[in-house]
């Protein structure tokens, strides 16, 4: 197992000026010819003559040297690396090798999908292809020429445009011409027999553009809303990033073997079927958004990412970090702003947060890696995306467009760092942001230690931060971190802050100890961290009373779904281990809640988000060591006792909230939230009639997002009828592959510890598939992640469960089986006994474990935090 470093970078020795590729697909091999036209690099220190090139497991059939075949004296190759010696400065490479799609399960490089042949190169799969020098700094012009049977595969694609074709028997060929340079990793290829869905879009400058979405034929009814979401995006980047697409054709096919959920390759997008196709009577509202918005990350990598690339891997923040924000900013401004960012918040704060402080805790641009595969985390894309939205708000929108303009201006076609990117940002606003540059190089999440006094019209803010030791970086530097704020007086109302009247203001947090005074007229209640201004802990000693003061009255969207959060997290603690409490826990929050239950008319999608109390995971999260069935029991009191003692509120809304006809507009979405989170409410607390009419929901549902509501309301709360709605459900719905995968989630997130064997025999089932990254994480991941009373159950057999699923996936598909490894981050937090039993199966594991399922297991089996 090999370390790289980020210290250690060095420019290729060759570039690789032009690649002719030629693929010729037959069953059971494919033969690659690729010629390489490489010219010796003038950047690097190093001397023309030997070159190492990547090709994993590749069999060679030539190699040959400006037309003279190599002799094995003039070269060597060890199954992983090619060295070529003796090369003159300017020469042509050309190497004819066989690969085996077929038999591709790690879905890397080229592989089979459901009868289609695809690609996937991000980060070094293109080296399972052919020999090349895989690493997003060499960037070459492609020619691919793809042959196959024309009965089996009518649909010949890759990069770029097509320029020539032709028929040889049942065989047929056509030949792609990019004339982009591009690094390897964004090559891409598709032979298939699939249906296409076409556009076509004009450009802002006129030009026009095909725009063909193709997937199996059977879903062709479902690309209708990624071909919208496409030509919102493109219009969205020319409207607010000044940026056009650059080809004459724009492709996205959907593939059912996936192993992330889409691959932005130049003009031919690969996209999980998950992340693309949508219909409402198969995929939920939240499938929707999610398809919108990675139609619109993939579409805008097309310049944070392609036309612009990362000059090596350490740097891919500067791609996904920037295009997260891009994404974020884009279905903001699609749906609603405010709703939008407290999912996103959400998300960081219940996922990234403990990443960040677990055993994979690593920095934005990390240092070293042994598998790029397993840093595509959330930290890279979700704390790198808050890392280009507090220089969003540093800079203003403005001054920040001028910096983003001028990033792509200044480095279209090349490979680039995260420095060059904040170096612009300083160039157009004349910041200084040197010492904000640590958010990239630091790991961890700062806490803000916040108190305050008011003493005779001066009130002031002492904040503290200091960000605790990660993995390998025992000390931390202040951070840069801006704090924007608001005072509210006693009836909520945000208070003057200084002599302009400004209401709201931003203090920028740069030491360790700092203090801020503001004149007011009365002590007031902070609103702080506004729009969840950086990616940081706040600790702030809130009382009660003022957290429903801020619920209440707070404009901020963010600081009032906080306070919602912090009064739910401090019931739930206490009940913790004293469930018995929850009656009255909720009678206190009572009165706020009926407050946004009443204002629920105006945004019910924001009141959902408010009322939707916390996960058992976030609220384990705090107890340690983690008592699972407590946490679980504390949920399910309060759960019960809010639908107790808010029955009429709840039933007010479920009925408010009936709908004869469906709709896609935001109130429809965010009422179909309300109406099952009233059901959930309901059903928790046993209320009357709640069976029925979840049972007639699910019978007669105006879409998937009502249906699978309503299934997941049967099975999660025992009501009569869930195992026949199941069986229902898995009848009317067996021939989708995308439901199937919800109708498996819905049972392995069934909190119980019962669910652990409920889950071992699906393993069983007809529709289980190992080599189906979406139906194992349906399964197996969301055990391990979202139902911790079933994975840490007392007897271990989930971690029995989990270890078993672990190794046999790992040696089907080594990158989905580390990242399900992710599910163990939490070991050194449990309780001895559980400690070493999942200790014990994970040491287990590690034995045969793959380099990337290794890496994984040694960072989490030598945490000692
Ligand atoms: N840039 C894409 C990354 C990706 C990937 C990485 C490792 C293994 C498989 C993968 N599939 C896609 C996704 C994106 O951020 O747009
Ligand atoms: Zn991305």
């Amino acid at each position: 197992i090999t370390t790289t470093r980020l210290a250690d970078y060095q420019p290729p020795v060759y570039r690789v000026e032009q690649v002719t590729l030629d693929v010729d697909i037959h069953p059971g091999q494919t033969r690659v010819t690729s010629e390489l036209q490489l010219q010796h690099n003038p950047d690097s220190d190093q001397p023309a003559g030997e070159l190492v090139l990547n090709g994993e497991a590749l069999v060679i059939e030539s190699l040959n040297l400006d037309g003279e075949t190599l002799t094995q004296d003039s070269y060597h190759y060890d199954g992983h690396l090619l060295t070529v010696r003796d090369l003159p400065a300017q020469c042509v490479l050309t190497s004819v090798v066989t690969i085996e799609p077929e038999k591709n399960t790690a879905l890397e490089g080229l592989y089979q999908s459901n009868g289609m042949v695809c690609t996937q190169c991000e980060a070094e799969g293109f080296r399972r292809i052919t020999f090349f020098p895989d690493r997003p700094d060499v960037l070459a012009r492609f020619t691919t020429t793809v042959h196959a049977d024309k009965a089996t595969y009518p649909l010949l694609l890759s990069n770029g445009n097509p320029v020539d074709w032709g028929e040889e028997g049942t065989r047929h060929w056509v030949t792609w011409d990019d004339p982009f340079p591009k690094p390897c990793y964004l090559f891409a290829l598709v032979a298939g027999d699939l249906a296409c869905l076409e556009d076509s879009f004009n450009t802002a400058s006129g030009r026009p553009v095909a725009l063909r979405l193709y997937a199996e034929h059977r879903d062709l009814d479902k690309l209708d809303h990624a071909m919208q979401s496409l030509k919102n995006a493109m219009r969205w980047d020319e409207q607010t990033y000044g940026r056009e697409y650059d080809l004459d054709i724009y492709m996205i096919v959907a593939v059912s073997h996936f192993n992330m959920g889409a691959m932005e390759n130049k003009g031919l997008n690969i996209f999980n079927t998950a992340c693309v196709l949508a219909h409402p009577d198969t995929t939920t509202d939240a499938g929707f958004q999610r398809v919108e918005s990675v139609v619109a990350h993939e579409y805008f990598h097309n310049w944070s990412g392609n036309r612009v690339t990362c000059r090596d891997w350490f740097q891919l923040s500067l791609k996904e970090g920037f295009t997260v924000f891009r994404d974020q900013s884009f279905s903001a401004d699609m749906n609603s702003a405010a709703v939008k960012r407290v999912e996103d918040v959400d998300f960081l704060v219940n996922h990234q947060f403990p990443e960040d402080q677990g055993p994979m805790a690593h920095p934005v641009r990390p240092a070293e890696y042994q598998k790029i595969d397993n840093f595509y985390t959330l930290t890279i894309y979700e704390k790198g995306a808050e890392i280009v939205r507090m220089q969003y708000n540093l800079l203003g929108p403005e001054a920040f467009r001028r910096a983003s303009d001028r990033y792509f201006e200044q480095f279209d076609g090349q490979a680039v760092t995260c420095d060059d990117f904040v170096a612009c940002m300083e160039a157009e606003s004349g910041l200084d942001l040197s010492q904000f540059k640590r958010w990239y190089s630091q790991a961890g999440t700062p806490v803000l230690t916040v108190t305050d006094e008011y003493h005779e019209g001066q009130y002031t803010l002492h904040v503290r931060q200091h960000t605790p030791a990660t993995p390998g970086q025992p000390d931390k530097a202040p951070l840069v971190i801006p704090v924007k704020l608001a005072l509210l007086d006693s009836n909520g109302q945000a208070v003057a802050m200084d002599e302009q009247g400004n209401r709201e203001t931003v203090v920028i947090v740069d030491q360790s100890e700092q203090s801020f005074r503001f004149a007011v007229p009365e002590a007031v209640t902070p609103s702080l961290l506004r729009g969840f201004s950086a990616p940081v802990v706040l600790d702030y000693p809130y009382t009660e009373a003022q957290l429903a003061t801020l619920l209440a009255h707070d404009s901020d969207g963010y600081c009032r779904w906080n306070a919602a959060q912090r009064l739910y997290f401090s019931a739930l603690d206490r009940l913790v281990g004293d469930p018995g409490q929850a009656q009255s826990e909720a009678l206190a929050l009572k009165p706020v809640l009926e407050r946004v239950i009443e204002r629920a008319k105006e945004d019910p999608a924001q009141a959902a988000l408010l009322l939707t109390l916390p996960t058992e995971v976030a609220l384990g999260d705090r107890h340690s060591p983690l008592d699972p069935r407590a946490v679980h029991q504390a949920r399910r009191a309060l759960t019960g006792a809010l639908g107790q003692v808010l029955e009429e509120q709840w039933q007010a809304q479920q009925q408010a909230w009936q709908r004869q006809d469906f709709s896609m507009e935001g109130d429809a979405i965010g009422g179909r939230q309300m109406r099952l989170l009233a059901l959930g409410y309901l059903a928790a607390a046993g209320s009357a009639g709640v069976t029925e009419t979840v049972g007639e929901l699910f019978g007669h549902p105006l879409c998937m997002t009502e249906e699978l509501g309503a299934l997941r309301l049967l099975v999660h709360h025992g009501l009569p009828g869930a195992d026949q709605a199941l069986a229902d459900f898995a009848a009317r719905w067996q021939g989708e592959a995308l439901v199937m995968d919800q109708w498996f989630a819905v049972q392995a997130t069934c909190p119980g510890e019962d669910t652990v064997s409920v889950a071992s025999a699906l393993l069983d089932h007809p529709a289980f598939e190992w080599t189906l990254p979406n139906r194992v994480r349906a399964l197996v991941g969301t055990l391990v992640n979202a139902n911790p009373v079933a994975f840490h159950a007392a007897d271990g057999q989930g971690y029995r469960f989990f270890c078993e699923a672990l190794a046999r996936l790992d040696a089907i598909n080594p990158q989905v089986a580390a990242r399900l490894a992710n599910g163990a981050a939490r070991l050194r937090r449990l309780e001895p006994q559980r400690q070493a039993m999942l200790e014990k199966g994970l040491q287990g594991v590690q034995q045969k474990a793959s380099a990337n399922l290794s890496e994984v297991l040694s960072r989490i089996l030598t945490d000692r935090s």
